[in-house]
C-alpha cells in the first residue's frame, strides 16, 4: 500500500533527526521497526543509565525493545550479598519505557560479571543454591511487569561439545557449575518463574550456528522442559536465544538448521545479541561492508521466514563507534551515526540482494593426489607435495608443504613446516605451533560436519587433540623438530569407507602459527581460508585416491 510519509534526508532520519522536509510519496518503511512490524519486536542494546543522545535516537527510532548490556549482570546489581543496587538498572528501565521501548532483562545467572562471593571462595552447594535463587527472585521482582523476557541462564553449555547427545556433560564448566552440580539449571530457572509467572523465560547462548552446541541446547531445553511440563502453567523454559555474534564467514544455513531444531522444541526463539564481524582495525573497505550487508540480509530473510516462532532480533550495538567489537566494524550504523549498507541490507533484504549479489565466480577447491601405499621412502617420494601457504589472518607466519598416502584403511599425511617458534604456552590447543587436518571422507562439502567429517590437530610436541574427540579411536602421529622446522606424520582410520582407487574425499591442511609470546598470530591453509573449516566442510580442497 502506498504511504504518504514526511521525507528528509535518509541519513538524518536514520539517526533520528530531519534537517529539511519535503513531502514526497513513500512506498517502503525507512525504520526497521517499521520493516518488522509483522515480523517480529526490533531490539538494541542499552549503554548505560546516561547513554549518549545521538545514540538513544537510533534505539528509538528503529526498535521497540531494549536490552541493558551491562547494567543488570549479577556483579552490578549485587556486588556485595545482600546489597542490591538497582539505581542505574532502573534509570535505564524507566527512561525506556517512558519512550514507548518494551524491556528485555540480561541475565540473571552466567559465568561472568558474576561476585565471587555467589559461588565461589569455598561457597556450600546450599550457600551458592541460596545465593542464586535469592539474586534471580529479588531481581526478577523488582522489574516484575516492566521487563518483559529474561535471559535467566546465560551460555551455560562449552563450545563445540564432543558429546552433546549428554548435555550435562556439555556443560561449560562455571562456578555455579562447579558449586551446585548441573540442576542449577533448573534451580534459576524455577526460581524466576515463581518471581514472575508472565515473564518469558530464556536460554541465551553464542555460537548455536555450531551443530554440536546447538544439539547440546536442544538437548537441554527438551529434558528440562519434558521433566517440568507445568511450572505456573507452562514449561519451565519458554525461549532459546542464539545471540548471533556472527562474522563474514557465518553460513546462513547453520543459523537456519539450529533455529528449525529449537523451533521444534515448542519453544520461542530470539536473536539476541547480533552483530557480524568484517574489516579490521576499526576499518571496512567497501567490499567488505557488502559482504557484510549480504550476510544481515541473508540472515533476516532467514529471521522473516521462521518469523511465526520468533520473539524478537535484537543487535548488541547501535553503532561500530560504541560496540564491544568495534575492530571489527560489526553494526549497521558507522562511528559517525550514518548507516552502513548492512543497514539496508536489514531495511530490506530482497532489494539489498538483487542489488548487490556480484555472481562470485565459484572458487574451484584446489585439487590433488593421494598415492597408495604405506608409509616409507619410496611411497613418500611417489607423493606429490601441497603448499599450506594461503594466509587465513594478516601475519605471514608458518608454512610448510604436505604429501598424502592411502590404503583401504586409513590416509598417512606427512607435513614439513618451517619457520615456527616452537611455542605451545597457550592452553588453547588450536594457539600452539601445531598441524591440522581435515576430512570429508564423502566429500559431502556440508556446512556443518557429518560421521565422516573430523578435523586432526598435532602440536609439534606431538600432543594430538580431535573434533569431534571420537576421532582419537586408531589414530597415531609422530613429531621430529629440527630448529625452526618440524614434520608431523599422521595415520587416519578411514571412519566411514573402505578406500579404494578413484575415491575423491574432502581434505585441508593447517598450520597454527604461535608468536613467542603464545597466541596464534598466523594461520596456513592449503585451500579452505574460510576460517570454518573446524565446522563446516563445505571449503575443504579435493583429494583424489590414486595408485601409480
Ligand atoms: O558487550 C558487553 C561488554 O561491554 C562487556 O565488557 C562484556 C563482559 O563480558 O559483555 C559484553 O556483552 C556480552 C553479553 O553480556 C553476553 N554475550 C556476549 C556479549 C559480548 O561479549
Amino acid at each position: 500500500m502506498l504511504k504518504r510519509i514526511i521525507l528528509c534526508p535518509l541519513a538524518a532520519l536514520l539517526i533520528g533527526g530531519c534537517v529539511k522536509e519535503k513531502e514526497a510519496v513513500m512506498q517502503e518503511p525507512q525504520t526497521l521497526k517499521d520493516a518488522y512490524a509483522d515480523y517480529f519486536l526490533i531490539g538494541n542494546i542499552v549503554k548505560g543509565a546516561n547513554m549518549d543522545d545521538s545514540l538513544y535516537n537510533i534505539l528509538t527510532t528503529h526498535h521497540n525493545i531494549a536490552t541493558a548490556e551491562n547494567d543488570m549482570k549479577p556483579q552490578y546489581l549485587q556486588r556485595t550479598k545482600g546489597v542490591f543496587t538497582f539505581d542505574d538498572a532502573d534509570a535505564i528501565v524507566n527512561k525506556a519505557l517512558s519512550q514507548g521501548l518494551k524491556v528485555h532483562g540480561h541475565t540473571l545467572a552466567w559465568h561472568q560479571q558474576t561476585p565471587a562471593w555467589m559461588n565461589q571462595d569455598g561457597v556450600s552447594r546450599d550457600e551458592a543454591v541460596a545465593n542464586l535463587t535469592t539474586h534471580a527472585r529479588t531481581v526478577v521482582e523488582h522489574f516484575k511487569g516492566k521487563v518483559v523476557s529474561w535471559d535467566v541462564l546465560n551460555e551455560a553449555i562449552a563450545d563445540n561439545p564432543p558429546n552433546p547427545e549428554d548435555w550435562k556433560a556439555s556443560l561449560r564448566p562455571s562456578p555455579w557449575l562447579q558449586a551446585i552440580g548441573a540442576d542449577y539449571v533448573e534451580i534459576v530457572f524455577k526460581a524466576a518463574r515463581e518471581a514472575d509467572p508472565a515473564a518469558k523465560l530464556y536460554y541465551n547462548d553464542y555460537n548455536m550456528d555450531n551443530t554440536n552446541k546447538a544439539t547440546a541446547v536442544y538437548n537441554m531445553v527438551k529434558d528440562i522442559n519434558e521433566r517440568n511440563p507445568d511450572v505456573r502453567g507452562r514449561p519451565l523454559i519458554d525461549g532459546i536465544g542464539m545471540q548471533g555474534h556472527y562474522s563474514s564467514h557465518t553460513n546462513p544455513v547453520n543459523v537456519e538448521n539450529s533455529l528449525q531444531r529449537f523451533i521444534s522444541l515448542g519453544v520461542e526463539v530470539s536473536i539476541t545479541e547480533l552483530d557480524i564481524q568484517s574489516g579490521e582495525g576499526g576499518k571496512q573497505t567497501d567490499a567488505q561492508k557488502i559482504t557484510q550487508g549480504l550476510v544481515y540480509a541473508a540472515l533476516f530473510n532467514v529471521f522473516k521466514k521462521y518469523a511465526e516462532h520468533i520473539g524478537r532480533v535484537t543487535m548488541w550495538g547501535t553503532d561500530d563507534g560504541s560496540s564491544w567489537r568495534k575492530e571489527a566494524c560489526p553494526t549497521m550504523f558507522d562511528d559517525s551515526l550514518s548507516p552502513k549498507p548492512a543497514f539496508f541490507a536489514a531495511l530490506d533484504p530482497d532489494k539489498f540482494i538483487a542489488e548487490n549479489k556480484v555472481d562470485v565466480e565459484t572458487k574451484e577447491a584446489k585439487q590433488s593426489e593421494a598415492v597408495y601405499g604405506t608409509p616409507d621412502e619410496d611411497a613418500w617420494s611417489q607423493a606429490p607435495s601441497i603448499p599450506i601457504d594461503s594466509y587465513l589472518m594478516a601475519w605471514q607466519g608458518a608454512s610448510g608443504t604436505a604429501k598424502i598416502l592411502w590404503d583401504e584403511t586409513s590416509l598417512y599425511v606427512l607435513v614439513n613446516v618451517n619457520n615456527a617458534e616452537m611455542n605451545k604456552a597457550n592452553q588453547n590447543a588450536y594457539e600452539q605451533d601445531s598441524v591440522e587436518v581435515f576430512i570429508d571422507e564423502n566429500n559431502g562439502k556440508t556446512p556443518f560436519y557429518e560421521k565422516d567429517d573430523g578435523q586432526y590437530r598435532v602440536n609439534f610436541d606431538n600432543e594430538a587433540t580431535f573434533n569431534p574427540a571420537s576421532m582419537s579411536e586408531g589414530f597415531e602421529s609422530q613429531t621430529n623438530v629440527s630448529g625452526r622446522s618440524y614434520t608431523v606424520s599422521l595415520k587416519i582410520p578411514f571412519r566411514t569407507i573402505t578406500a579404494k582407487e578413484g575415491d575423491v574425499i574432502g581434505f585441508d591442511a593447517q598450520i597454527n602459527g604461535a608468536s613467542a609470546q603464545g597466541a596464534r598470530q598466523s594461520v596456513a591453509m592449503w585451500n579452505d581460508l574460510s576460517g570454518s573449516s573446524y565446522q563446516d566442510t563445505s571449503g575443504l580442497g579435493v583429494l583424489k585416491l590414486v595408485k601409480r
